[in-house]
């Protein structure tokens, strides 16, 4: 068993029930056992600015699937919310995008898995719902702990709880 944090987004389509579909699956999933969720938040785009503001958020899971039987789910999951890699370009719009952030304290570097996810330490909107749950959490590389790596970031872009982004249209 290993307690894993998945982080979810979507800045396409009805962005709100994607996101909610896609804990309700995981929820469903055989193997996989929900714990917590952080909030929900607005997040400016990270990497490729001229796109939509994302909704995501994290999820804290126990599971008995390994790594890559995760990532397995992960994919199953996107492409039954529609997600098409195929027609996507890096850091761009997505339906539905779930990465695995931390599997446990594992580090994996393989061609199909990066654990801890690699850009998590450079990305608000990982950081922060993940200061909601596990601020003390030491990252198994970096060896310091989420709210260290949050007060380090430099460039930070902009994360709102949902539905307290200025002038956004909801
Ligand atoms: N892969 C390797 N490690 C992992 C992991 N830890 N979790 C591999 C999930 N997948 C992992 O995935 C491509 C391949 O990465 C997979 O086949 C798997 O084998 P992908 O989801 O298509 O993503 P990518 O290549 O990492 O690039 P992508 O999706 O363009 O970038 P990201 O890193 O997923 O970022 N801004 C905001 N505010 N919010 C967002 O959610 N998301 C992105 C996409 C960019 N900007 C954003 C957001
Ligand atoms: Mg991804």
């Amino acid at each position: 068993m290993a307690i894993v944090y998945l982080c979810l987004g979507s800045n396409m389509g009805d962005r709100f029930n994607l996101v909610q579909n896609a804990v309700n699956l995981f929820s469903l999933a055989e193997n996989c056992d929900i714990i917590r969720t952080s909030a929900l938040y607005e997040t400016e785009p990270w990497g490729y600015k001229d796109q939509n503001w994302f909704l995501n958020l994290i999820v804290e899971m126990k599971t008995s699937l390994s790594p890559e039987e995760l990532l397995a789910k992960c994919q199953e999951i996107e492409r039954f919310l529609g997600r098409d890699r195929t027609i996507e370009v890096r850091w761009g719009e997505r339906l539905i995008d779930a990465d695995i952030i931390f599997y446990g304290k594992e580090v994996i570097n393989t061609e199909k898995l990066t654990i801890p996810h690699k850009y998590m330490h450079k990305r608000a909107f990982v950081l922060v719902p993940l200061l909601e749950l596990i601020p003390d959490f030491v990252h198994p590389v970096l060896n310091r702990t989420i709210s260290q790596i949050y007060d380090d970031l430099e460039d930070v872009e902009d994360v709102f709880l949902y539905g307290t982004r200025p002038n956004a249209a909801i």
